[in-house]
């Protein structure tokens, strides 16, 4: 009820502002025109009567027997270029209006000018010449309640929450980048965003343009995939972002729409996925205007665009009429505008629980069900490649199963059954309270139906806020530099890293980040600095999941085997591989302990030896490090362990991982073998000429974002290799 009365009072407080500011703009324009008028009388005859002209068609337009609707498709304002005069096409869904009007600079904001027609669905359009991109507008409609000034519902741009809509072209971004794909899923790693503290800015939020400036950082630190936080147009500038006004326009706080795609264009030319975060289980609930869009509405409710029943409210805003047609495709193309027109590589669903579910735990809305169906099915139809993930936090396994199954048809879904119990285990503190089963229950949890079906993390944006602190404030508040902090949180990078899922880490966390998450803190980089060698151990960790050197394929792969846990020494062991062999088999083994431990056996699935290609406890990575002398080590069949073949004796740091594959490293592959098949040839060749001056992902050896003679230079430098 709280929450319900302050939005009613921000609504009221909105409309107050933007009543005010269409009287002065509206008294500006009758001021211009009156001036036109007295030019005009006191001037020529043919312009009196051009002037008289004008404003018999103006009249003759409010009755509108001369408007006709357009014939052009798609629903918001859309511009068009042929024929000429050019102009928008402005279409709007307003079914209980008896008068649909657009107002801008094109027409001095002329509330009479420019009437849209009912097309006898629901809809209203009118084509308008002259009316041109970055053109201020709103929709002037006259519905049950008298009539109100409201934003374009697809609005997709504005000059703030509460300001005005804008006319955005999206032919006019060239984008630069070419041949780039999506990453597998089962060779993504995540790295959670938020716009507003991400970029270095002297002052908050920094705008999408200084995050762009970072993606060097992140193609070095090797994470592929950027899991951006909600960037749809959200009341002020500082927000997480989850309380959307205008779903299609992106931020303004954060930069315009083009901005989103140069950052995206550059992400592509670095291999780097972006991914959306998109929140349909409510809108709002401030600077809303499609809470009671035409003036309708039941129960004093939301009007066309919301439940008006026992459905009508989440914790968090408004919940859409999930059952409505229209509504259904305002989420529907919402989704796909993002996908489509900013090239995005998937999407978060924010809080599915609510979509699905009226509450908690009920009841159901079943129509809320068949429309992440639908999603997911059009996002299959269209680019199956492109990765859907849902919040949802219930472990429930139909969110993750196919549509034709009967599930919601999600890809992956954040997963509650690894963050909890692992943070349990790492943030307790003392030894003998950290349970090993409680690890080993983590790793080879399936609740999802498969290891990229989960999306697996220890911190998040929910996790490291909300009353809760990143992982290295939890093990030691007010003490995250302390060398438990470093060693008990990078162990769970460690675990996250090589669990079966798609591992995900949150902004700053590879640099120690302390505190917790607000859209008020901006992200500390001078921690890069300082905590230099923790981030190389990520940059380590994210090599290995992405089998990056060659010799840890058994990552990516879909198979374990936890094969050790010793609960009164806290060492645990498991066993990942994909198709087996080696540079495949990888045995990871961790120590949950403050004492380092040697010659300790674990089972190994063969013998011979066993190399090491990762110990958490370097002291590169931190001084303070043990340098644990842990070895490759010999393994033997003369003792079965573990339920394996074979077996061998470890050495590991306290607190420590430690990660062993059998084979020798492959030489790294010649970035001029642009066809990754052995060699640099008359092929490669080839492929680099006929990409020449474009941003061909492939084909820009070198990454500066052109195919050019200096790509050449190192392909022919490295000729026959
Ligand atoms: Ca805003
Ligand atoms: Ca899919
Ligand atoms: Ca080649
Ligand atoms: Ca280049």
């Amino acid at each position: 009820m709280k929450r319900v009365s302050m939005m009613r009072t921000s609504m009221m407080r909105t409309s107050m502002m933007k009543s005010s500011m269409m009287k002065s703009s509206m008294m500006k324009s009758s001021m211009m025109k009156s001036s036109m008028m007295r030019t005009s009388t006191s001037g020529m005859h043919a312009v009196a009567r051009a002037a008289v002209l004008v404003a018999a068609t103006l009249a003759a337009s409010v009755a509108s027997p001369l408007a006709a609707q357009s014939t052009r498709p798609g629903v918001g304002a859309i511009p068009y270029f042929s024929p000429l005069p050019a102009g928008t096409t402005f279409r709007v869904w307003a079914p209980n209006a008896t008068a649909v009007r657009v107002a801008g600079t094109f027409n001095n904001w002329s509330a009479t000018a420019n009437p849209l027609v009912s097309e006898g669905n629901g809809f209203w359009s009118v084509d308008v010449p002259f009316a041109y991109q970055n053109s201020q507008y709103k929709f002037v409609i006259t519905g049950p309640n008298g009539t109100v000034w409201r934003n374009d519902a697809r609005a997709r741009r504005l000059t703030n929450s509460v300001g005005n809509s804008v006319i955005y072209n999206p032919a006019n971004y060239q984008w630069t980048t070419s041949g780039y794909a999506t990453p597998n899923f089962n060779d993504m790693v995540m790295y959670e965003m938020h716009i507003g503290t991400f970029g270095q800015n002297p002052t908050l939020p920094a705008p999408i343009t200084k995050a762009r400036e970072k993606l060097d950082y992140l193609k070095d630190l090797g994470v592929n995939c950027i899991a951006l936080m909600p960037f749809a147009e959200f009341p002020g500038g500082m927000s997480w972002g989850y309380n959307p006004a205008h779903p299609y326009a992106f931020e303004s706080a954060y930069g315009n729409p083009d901005d989103l795609k140069a950052f995206v264009d550059a992400a592509h030319a670095r291999g780097i996925a972006v991914l959306g975060d998109m929140v349909y289980n409510h809108f709002g609930p401030s600077d809303l205007d499609i809470w009671q869009y035409d003036g309708w509405s039941l129960n004093n409710g939301g009007g066309i665009y919301f439940y008006q029943d026992f459905r009508a409210n989440t914790p968090w805003g408004p919940r859409p009429d999930f059952g409505r047609g229209e509504v259904r495709s305002y989420i529907r193309d919402n989704m796909m505008w993002w996908l489509d027109e900013f090239r995005l590589d998937g999407h978060r669903i924010d809080g599915t629980k609510f979509i699905r579910l009226v509450d908690f735990t009920g009841p159901e809305i079943p129509e809320g069900w068949s429309l992440l169906q639908w999603l997911n099915n059009e996002v299959n139809a269209q680019s199956p490649w492109k990765i859907m993930v849902a919040e949802d936090m219930d472990s429930n396994n139909w969110i993750t199963r196919t549509t034709g199954e009967g599930g919601a048809g999600f890809d992956s879904q954040w997963d509650p059954g690894f963050v909890h119990p692992v943070r349990g285990v790492l943030e307790a503190g003392s030894d003998s309270d950290r349970n090993m089963f409680a690890i080993r229950d983590a790793v080879i949890n399936t609740a999802s139906g498969g290891h990229t079906r989960r999306v697996v993390y220890t911190e998040s944006h929910d996790e490291v806020a909300n009353g809760r602190t990143r992982v290295p404030e939890s093990i030691w508040p007010g003490n995250a530099a302390s060398w438990f902090s470093k060693k008990r949180s990078t162990l769970g990078a460690a675990l996250v890293m090589t669990t079966p899922g798609i591992p995900m880490i949150f902004q700053g966390q590879e640099f120690l980040e302390d505190g917790w998450f607000s859209d008020a803190d901006a992200l500390d980089w001078s921690k890069l600095a300082t905590h230099a060698g923790i981030n190389s151990m990520y940059r380590d960790l994210i090599r290995l999941r992405r089998n990056l050197g060659g010799v840890s394929a058994g990552l990516r792969g879909p198979s374990i085997n936890f094969h050790h846990v010793n609960n009164g020494a806290k060492v645990v062991a498991f066993h990942r591989w994909q198709n087996g062999g080696e540079l495949d088999d990888v045995i990871v083994v961790m120590n949950f302990s403050q004492n380092g431990i040697n010659n300790y056996r674990i089972g190994m699935p063969r013998s011979g030896q066993w190399r090491v290609r990762f110990n958490s406890d370097w002291n590169g990575y931190d001084s303070s490090f043990a340098n644990w002398g842990t070895f490759d080590t010999n393994a033997t069949t003369t003792v079965p362990w573990d339920g394996l073949p074979a077996s061998a004796l470890v050495n590991i740091g306290p607190y420590s991982c430690v990660v062993f594959s059998q084979g020798v490293a492959p030489p790294p592959p010649s970035p001029a073998d642009l066809d990754r098949d052995g060699q640099v040839n008359s092929s490669d060749l080839g492929i680099l000429l006929s990409a020449w001056g474009s941003g061909n992902v492939v084909a820009d050896i070198n990454d500066d974002g052109v195919v050019n003679s200096t790509d050449l230079g190192i392909l022919l430098s490295a000729w026959g290799s």
